[in-house]
């Protein structure tokens, strides 16, 4: 059987719940012929992405999905590209607030996830739930995450790649769009199943 590590953030921003790990957390330990480690990460620049990297190094995994929240989004985007950038208006969860640092000095601008994206934007439609591609993870702790990880994987060929998810309803309130929490995960299921 082949490993998958998937992993969520914990919640950022003064927020009491994030779908990412709630999602992950309630996914079949199988999916196809992918036995799943699940983790929780914290949403901080750097210590983030080093425990997907530490996990990785313990497990070996065939592929490796990280899930993020992104409030506002009305559907599943896969994303298509990490960059080189820590950038964002709100602090982590340690307090840092960053503008125009780089993640990596010797590292490229920008690497393209390796996951199968538009495979799994198409099997998440299949599914009757919404869901596009994505060209921009950000600058925040989801990115650093997607182009620490991406920079780690740089010469091994494995899948390795972003999901980010809308708010749950109970986060949305009237202002923004939701998606239901068994949604998102009957949406990563659809995703992972792409995984060959
Ligand atoms: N979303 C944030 C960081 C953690 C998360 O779930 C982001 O999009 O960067």
């Amino acid at each position: 059987m082949k490993k998958l590590l998937i992993t969520g953030f914990d919640p950022f921003d003064g927020a009491s719940v994030n779908p990412s790990f709630e999602a992950v957390r309630l996914l079949p330990d199988v999916i196809g012929d992918y036995a799943l480690t699940k983790m929780e990460i914290p949403t901080v620049y750097g210590k983030g992405p080093q425990r997907v990297i530490d996990a990785a190094k313990r497990l070996c995994p065939d592929a490796v999905i990280c899930v993020g929240q992104a409030g506002g989004r009305d559907a599943l985007t896969p994303e298509v590209i990490g960059i080189n950038l820590r950038e964002a208006s709100i602090p982590d969860n340690e307090g840092m607030l960053l503008s125009g640092e780089t993640i990596e000095k010797d590292a490229p601008a920008a690497y393209f996830a390796t996951l199968p994206v538009r495979k799994m934007v198409a099997a998440i439609g299949d599914a009757g739930i919404p869901a596009k591609l994505s060209y921009s993870a950000g600058a925040f702790v989801c990115n650093d995450t997607l182009f620490s990880v991406l920079h780690h994987f740089r010469n091994v060929n494995i899948p390795v790649g972003f999901i980010h998810v809308p708010f749950l309803p109970s986060q949305a309130g009237d202002k923004h769009p939701s998606l239901p929490l068994d949604t998102i995960v009957n949406a990563l299921i659809a995703a992972i199943k792409t995984l060959e």
